[in-house]
């Protein structure tokens, strides 16, 4: 659970300025956490090191948590850790975007520690994302990034080379504490809500560490107590009940007081309810659109460190957009922004780290890769993470795989996934996976989830710089996914434009080709009932690593990296501002 303070529980920050250096290394220099040490230093190997590099810091737990337990946590290392305590190491973590902890009780109050953490970057064929191993590049290219001699076949160091859009920024990119809690603790709490006429209904299930009666007080917005229960599991009713609903409508939240002997524990309910059913998505039982966008944890100088203002004016912006929905791609985001999404009434989409899957063809990755375990334990520890926020409205379980080369393994593949996310999720929300643009005629994936949600590069990738034809064959696929009869998402689509160039002629990489590009898209889906939702790539431009077709990054947002609205932003404000999303 997310470390909170309160009556019965504290934190001790660990964030700040720790020391830092590259395996080998002699010597350490500051660095900062939350933080990718990539965008902190000048040092050469910064950018595109591959391999370990060492984080120290030293702490003191004060005397008066003595009695308490105390728990180390990380919200993510990007991507693997091995954690010391004074030289001695007291435990692993794979995969860099999920949090992870350790029990630390035995170590003494009031005395000085040594904390060090060894990260490692590296990406590959068992991690996720995946990194290419040796061989052929990304768009087709050579050029990983970094020296490379004889014809650029040989390099001169080991490489990361990401398979995804986006750059491996590493580090401990989110927050570090120390939360304490009493001995025996509250360990999970689970709640559902459903919709009984007016009333809310809200089950909870609560797991301590020991024996312990455990109550349940509900209180509302005023902290007016309005529904409790008693004993570890049990329903609550809410009388005519304020349901959650997503921006214009109101994000209603109730709080769940958790009380166990010696524990407690609070957080936010949304009551609401989530439902696919035909073509539509329903939450509260009406239908919703989803206006949004992809996004990247992605800023100057932090890389993707967790940056409180970054997400508040993130959110603001979406706000300024008329959006209501946003995709966690191409990972789970750190905490605090499910958090704001729940206050803020902006439904989630929910992504794992599964990004890379996908060689075009020339490489089957449900045969070749290692990844099929791993990916189901990730999905259990996203969902056990995100499982309580009522904004996370659905689960992606990757972001462009293969699933026309390989059409009966790429079901295989993620079949099993989809069943056990509905399998493992108590609120059993639909489960989705992003497919590329394909020859949809032969993905026998995508239609099997319940919302179907796809990429789409008509006008830019395909048929580049001729809308008129990328409009009749964007159409002509729509006609394809009509016959389908399920929800769709058009998850990404979106034209590169270089902040300030502007032309008569609307051509590509500028600001109005990128508008002209959105609005023939946009053209296409309003014929379409059973679309039930738009999500422009990218919200902002990011950063990625070098490649011909990246000026300084990925230009298809519609703000800058640093927050500025490109044409397309006012575009869309506007004709979001006409389209409802959701009836509340
Ligand atoms: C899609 C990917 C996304 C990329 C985008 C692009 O899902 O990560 O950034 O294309 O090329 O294929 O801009």
């Amino acid at each position: 659970m997310y470390p909170v303070s309160n009556k019965d529980r504290s934190i001790i920050s660990l964030n700040g300025i720790w020391q830092f250096r590259f395996a080998g290394d002699s010597t350490w220099q500051p660095i900062s956490v939350p933080g990718s040490f990539n965008t902190q230093l000048t040092d050469p190997r910064a950018r595109y090191y591959c391999g370990i590099v060492e984080y120290q810091r030293h702490f003191t737990i004060p005397k008066i948590h003595g009695g308490e337990r105390r728990v180390l946590r990380f919200d993510a290392v990007t991507h693997d850790a091995e954690v010391f305590l004074n030289g001695s190491p007291i435990g692993t973590h794979r995969g860099g975007f999920l949090p992870f902890e350790f029990d630390i009780s035995a170590l003494p109050c009031g005395a000085e520690h040594t904390l060090m953490v060894r990260v490692n970057n590296r990406i590959d064929y068992t991690t996720l994302p995946i990194g290419i191993e040796g061989g052929t590049a990304f768009f087709g290219s050579d050029n990983p990034g970094v020296p490379s001699v004889e014809n650029g076949k040989k390099r001169l160091h080991a490489y990361n080379l990401p398979n995804f859009d986006f750059f491996n920024f590493a580090g401990i990119t989110r927050a570090v504490r120390i939360y304490t809690t009493p001995q025996v603790y509250i360990k999970d709490i689970t709640l559902t809500t459903d919709l009984d006429g007016e009333d809310g209904i809200i089950d909870y299930v609560v797991e301590t560490s020991g024996d312990a009666a455990v109550h349940i007080a509900i209180c509302d917005g005023e902290g007016e107590l309005v529904g409790e229960g008693s004993g570890k599991c049990g329903t609550i009713r809410i009388a005519h009940a304020h349901l959650w609903y997503p921006r214009p409508g109101t994000p209603y939240l109730y709080t769940a007081h958790v009380t166990s002997d010696e524990d407690t524990y609070a957080l936010p309910v949304g009551i609401r309810s989530i439902e696919v059913a035909g073509n539509q998505f329903l939450i509260n039982g009406k239908p919703f659109y989803f206006k949004g966008a992809g996004r990247h944890e992605d800023s100057p100088f932090r890389g993707r460190g967790t940056d409180g203002c970054l997400n508040v004016k993130d959110i603001d912006l979406l706000h300024w957009l008329n959006a209501n929905s946003l995709r966690t791609s191409h990972y789970p985001y750190a905490e605090e922004m499910y958090a704001l999404c729940d206050r803020e009434g902006i439904v989630v989409i929910d992504e794992l780290p599964a990004v890379g899957l996908n060689f075009h063809g020339t490489k089957n990755p449900y045969t070749e890769l290692d990844t099929a375990s791993y990916h189901a334990e990730l999905l259990a520890q996203l969902i056990r993470r995100d499982k309580n926020h009522p904004s996370v409205v659905m689960w992606s379980l990757g972001n462009e795989p293969d699933t026309e080369n390989y059409p009966e393994d790429a079901y295989a593949y993620w079949r099993a996934l989809y069943d056990l996310a509905h399998r493992l999720d108590p609120q059993d929300r639909p489960v989705t996976v992003v497919c590329c643009q394909n020859n949809y005629t032969k993905d026998i994936t995508a239609p099997s989830m319940d919302v179907v949600c796809i990429n789409r590069y008509y006008g830019w990738y395909n048929l580049a710089g001729v809308l008129e034809v990328a409009q009749i064959a964007f159409n002509e696929e729509l006609e394809f996914w009509q016959e389908i009869d399920k929800p769709l998402i058009l998850a990404e689509y979106g034209a590169d434009a270089l902040p300030g160039l502007h032309a008569i002629n609307a051509e590509m990489f500028s600001e109005e080709y990128q508008v002209a590009y959105l609005k023939a898209m946009n053209a296409c889906l309003d014929q379409r009932e059973f679309v039930v939702g738009e999500h422009p790539w990218v919200f902002a431009d990011f950063d990625t690593q070098q490649g011909p077709m990246r000026p300084g990054g990925n230009h298809k947002g519609l703000f800058t990296r640093d927050r500025c609205p490109k044409m397309a932003a006012h575009m869309i404000r506007d004709r979001w501002a006409t389209i409802e999303g959701q009836a509340h």
